[in-house]
């Protein structure tokens, strides 16, 4: 089965359950990737700037511990201001290794940090991340791999497919390895849920979006205009619930299969968790880390974490 087809069938099934749902990964288009930038700027979006904030403010001992001539896996394909600050800080990296399953989205971001940082060797790897990959051999042997998964983009997951990425992650740290991840922390719902609500309908937009994005890869026939944003965070479970409502009863469908949707039901788009620091040492201890050094803003708002292979 081709990946297209294999990804409309995933759809599907996700809207065939009992609550209708989507994964967050089909946000990520062309539009939808420059609507996520705009949602990083915004007032109300605390993460981005708090994560670059404490990076900045902790560099000289997230490169210590890191060390010299390390290898950066990160997750995702970077490019952002936190990676290239992390690069331009780490001593004498030995290469940076971004993984992503967008080919163009991490080439282009490739190109990007090789032109800006000439004497580095950038070797990125095409793959799903969820699931172990083979990562490359570098000129130069690195002292240990160190994963960099910033943006608190772990929220997306849930308690247990985040212990299965973890343990990818563990499995490519290799021994002696470590793990630097960003991860959103429990605090006031209202300013939780005012980063996914802003005034200036951007992330609703973001939201809305997925569906313009399904319509045209996937032929779907959504009426994008009789859905609206709803975004609340569950205190109990810690995290943000991101969903589209249906203003009517009304039907849609792709290829050969139709859908019903009643007015008020909703398709859940996306989950963001929020962790406790205690809540999240402990989630990295099923997977076999030791949390050896939390980095967080003066608010704690957020934190970033250096979590070490316990082996
Ligand atoms: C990229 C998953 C970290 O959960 O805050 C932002 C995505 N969704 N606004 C998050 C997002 C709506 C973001 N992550």
């Amino acid at each position: 089965m081709n990946t297209h087809s294999s990804q409309l069938a995933e759809i599907c099934a996700g809207l065939r359950r009992p609550e209708k749902m989507i994964s967050p990964k089909y946000f990520y288009d062309e539009r939808g990737s420059k609507l996520f930038d705009a949602i990083t700027r915004l007032p109300e979006y605390y993460p981005t700037e708090t994560e670059l904030g404490i990076m900045l403010d902790n560099m000289d001992e997230i490169a210590a511990r890191v060390g010299a001539q390390a290898s950066l896996i990160e997750f995702g394909s970077g490019s952002s201001l936190k990676t290239r600050a992390l690069l331009s800080q780490l001593i004498r990296l030995a290469v940076y290794v971004p993984v992503d399953i967008s080919e163009e989205h991490l080439l282009e971001s490739a190109r990007k940090i090789r032109k800006e940082f000439p004497a580095l060797e950038v070797l990125p790897v095409i793959a799903d991340f969820t699931k172990p990959f083979e990562l490359p051999n570098p000129k130069t042997m690195p002292l240990r791999n160190i994963v960099y998964f910033p943006g608190s983009t772990i929220g997306n997951f849930t308690h247990d497919t985040s212990l299965e990425l973890l343990r990818v992650m563990y499995q490519e740290a290799g021994k002696d390895g470590a793990l630097l991840i960003g991860v959103d922390l429990q605090k006031d719902a209202a300013i939780i849920e005012r980063a996914y609500n802003d005034s200036a309908g951007i992330t609703a937009e973001f939201n809305l979006n997925m569906l313009t994005h399904l319509n045209r890869e996937f032929d779907f026939d959504f009426d994008v205009d009789a859905f609206s944003h709803s975004a609340h965070y569950d205190a109990a479970a810690g995290r943000m619930e991101i969903r589209l409502v249906s203003e009517r009863d009304q039907q849609f469908s792709s290829a050969n299969e139709e859908f019903q949707i009643a007015a008020g039901e909703s398709i859940l788009t996306e989950y963001s968790h929020k962790y406790t620091l205690d809540g999240f040492a402990e989630m990295a201890a099923q997977a076999g880390f030791d949390v050896a050094q939390v980095w967080v803003d003066e608010q704690q708002l957020f934190s970033v974490q250096y979590c070490v292979r316990r082996d």
